[in-house]
C-alpha cells in the first residue's frame, strides 16, 4: 500500500469509530501524541499516590486507614495498566520512567499541592477523583484500543474513590464546628487547582485540535471543566459548604453555571516545575526508584534463571 492509502485507511477507521490497535499503521504524530498523553496519565497516577500516602499513618480510624491504603494501591494499579498501554506503542518502561525522573515528561499539576489536614483526603477523593472521572469517562472511547480498555477498569475504581472522598466530606461537614471549618478550608484550597486539572482554556490548548481530530479526546478542556462545575456545585451545597468563587452564578438560559477564571499564571508556574511541592514529589519518585533497584535486579535474575532452566 502507498503511504497515502495507509493514511486513508487510518482515517476511515477513525470515521467508523473503530479502535486503532498496536499493530495497525498509524501516523508518527498520532503515535507521539498517544505516548505523550498516556505516559503523562500513568505518571500522574503514580505521583498521585504521594499526597494521599502522606496520610496513611495518620488516618483517623482503622477503617479509614484500610480504605485509604486500598485507594492508594488502586492508583498504583492504574499507573501500571497505563505504562503497559504506552509500551504497546513501542516505547520502553525504562524510557518512560527516565522521562519522568528527568522532568522531561509532565504529570498532573494537581499533585504539586500539599495535603495539610485529613479533610484534604476527602477533598482529593471528591474533587480530584471527581475531575479525573469527568475526563476519563470519555477516554473509555478514545481511539487507541489499549488506552480505551485500560480506562474501563480505571473509571470503575475512580467512582469508588470519588464516593469515599465525598463521604469523608459529609462526615466532616456534619461534625463539630472545627471539623466543618476543616472541610471548608480543604474545599477553598483544592477547588481552583481541580479546575486547572482539565488543562488550559481551549483557545490556548496546543494539543486539542489534533486530539479531537484523531478522536483521542472526545471533548475539549473547557467542555469538561464546565460539566465538572455543573455537577460539583450542587454537591457542595448539599454539604453546606461554599465554593470559593465570587463569580459563580447559575445561568438559567444556558442551564449551566457561570464561573470565575482560574489563575492560569499559577497553573503555568506549577507545570514548569515551580509549584509548592514539585521538587518534593519528583525527589520522592527518584528516591523510590533508586531504592527499588535491588528488587528489579532480583526479579531479572530470577527470570533469567527460570528461562535457562526451561531451555535446558
Ligand atoms: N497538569 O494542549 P493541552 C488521577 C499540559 S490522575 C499538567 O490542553 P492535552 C488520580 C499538557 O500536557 C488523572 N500538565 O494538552 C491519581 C500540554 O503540555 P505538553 C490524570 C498539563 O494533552 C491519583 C500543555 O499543558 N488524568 O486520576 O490536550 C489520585 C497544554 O495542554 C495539565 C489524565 O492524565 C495539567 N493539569 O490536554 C487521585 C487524563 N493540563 O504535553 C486521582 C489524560 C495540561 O504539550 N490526559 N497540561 O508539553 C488528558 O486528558 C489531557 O492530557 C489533559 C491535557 C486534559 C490533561
Amino acid at each position: 500500500m502507498t503511504p497515502e492509502q495507509l493514511e486513508q485507511n487510518f482515517d476511515a477507521k477513525l470515521q467508523r469509530n473503530e479502535s486503532i490497535e498496536p499493530k495497525d499503521w498509524m501516523p508518527d504524530n498520532y503515535r507521539k501524541h498517544v505516548i505523550r498523553q498516556v505516559s503523562q496519565h500513568a505518571h500522574s497516577e503514580i505521583v498521585g499516590m504521594l499526597p494521599e500516602g502522606n496520610w496513611i499513618t495518620r488516618a483517623p480510624s482503622m477503617r479509614r486507614k484500610m480504605v485509604l491504603i486500598a485507594k492508594v494501591q488502586d492508583e498504583a494499579g492504574h499507573g501500571l495498566y497505563l505504562y503497559s498501554a504506552a509500551e504497546t506503542m513501542g516505547i520502553s518502561r525504562d524510557e518512560l520512567l527516565d522521562q519522568l525522573h528527568t522532568g522531561k515528561a509532565k504529570y498532573s499539576s494537581i499533585f504539586n499541592y500539599p495535603t495539610l489536614t485529613w479533610a484534604d483526603i476527602g477533598a482529593i477523593g471528591w474533587l480530584v477523583d471527581g475531575a479525573a472521572i469527568m475526563n476519563q469517562v470519555m477516554l473509555q472511547r478514545t481511539s487507541y484500543g489499549p488506552y480505551a480498555r485500560a480506562m474501563v477498569r480505571i473509571c470503575k475504581e475512580e467512582s469508588f474513590h470519588q464516593r469515599q472522598g465525598y463521604e469523608i466530606m459529609q462526615v466532616l461537614s456534619k461534625g463539630t464546628v472545627a471539623q466543618k471549618e476543616m472541610a471548608q478550608d480543604a474545599l477553598n484550597r483544592w477547588w481552583w487547582p481541580s479546575l486547572m486539572m482539565f488543562g488550559p482554556p481551549d483557545a490556548e490548548s496546543p494539543n486539542t485540535a489534533n486530539a479531537v481530530k484523531w478522536k483521542i479526546k472526545r471533548e475539549s478542556n473547557d467542555q469538561l471543566r464546565q460539566r465538572f462545575v455543573n455537577t460539583t456545585v450542587p454537591q457542595a451545597e448539599y454539604l453546606g459548604l461554599t465554593v470559593p468563587d465570587k463569580d459563580l452564578k447559575w445561568d438559567e438560559s444556558k442551564k449551566a453555571y457561570d464561573f470565575g477564571t482560574p489563575d492560569w499564571e499559577e497553573f503555568n508556574n506549577v507545570i514548569r516545575g515551580n509549584g509548592p511541592c514539585n521538587k518534593e514529589r519528583l525527589g520522592a519518585r527518584v528516591g523510590a526508584h533508586k531504592k527499588g533497584a535491588w528488587v528489579r535486579e532480583a526479579a531479572a535474575a530470577y527470570a533469567e534463571k527460570k528461562n535457562k532452566k526451561a531451555a535446558a
